[in-house]
């Protein structure tokens, strides 16, 4: 036992050929599931995927719209993530909310692990706590951040 003979080299031979069969099937049916899946409501960037749901709703919603479905609201943590976020909300045409807020401490946002903020992409004068009870953030179509009441209704993209 454990010695590598002819035959049992071409025995392992064979189950290679078939175990890269197997791969590549499956490689291109994930190829296929992808393209399909991000059709036309999600975005691919890095490992991140970001997809919405089409509907508006207040924060707390989107935030239990977004566990149910396994993810949670987007936590944009680069440029390339806030402008994949961008792009769907340019193509619906309507701010999303984030999922990060300064409710445990007034003008210190933080993602829902407890992080403060690695990346922000502000509106000019942003965030100023309108009326003193913006909690939570929106990204606006182009790109750009405001605080924003929590109560309000706002598209739901969810991170996965
Ligand atoms: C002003 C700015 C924002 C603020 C917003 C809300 C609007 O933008 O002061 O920082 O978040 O008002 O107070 O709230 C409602 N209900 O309209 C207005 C431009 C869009
Ligand atoms: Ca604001």
């Amino acid at each position: 036992k454990g010695e590598s003979g002819l035959a049992e080299v071409n025995a392992l031979r064979q189950r290679v050929g078939i175990l890269e069969g197997q791969l590549q099937r499956l490689q291109n049916a994930f190829s296929q599931y992808k393209k399909a899946m991000l059709f036309p409501n999600g975005r691919s960037v890095g490992e991140k995927i970001f997809k919405t749901a089409g509907s508006e709703k207040t924060f707390q919603d989107a935030q239990q719209i977004c566990t149910q479905a396994g993810g949670q609201l987007p936590s944009p943590r680069s440029a390339a993530e806030n402008e994949a976020l961008t792009q769907l909300a340019t193509a619906q045409n309507k701010a999303a909310f984030l999922s990060m807020s300064d409710t445990r401490k007034e003008g210190t946002f933080i993602y829902p692990t407890g992080e403060p903020l690695v990346y922000s992409n502000w509106a000019p004068q942003e965030p100023n706590n309108d009326g003193g009870s913006e909690n939570c953030v929106e990204i606006f179509p182009n790109g750009k951040w405001n605080d924003k009441v929590c109560g309000e209704q706002r598209l739901v993209i969810c991170e996965f």
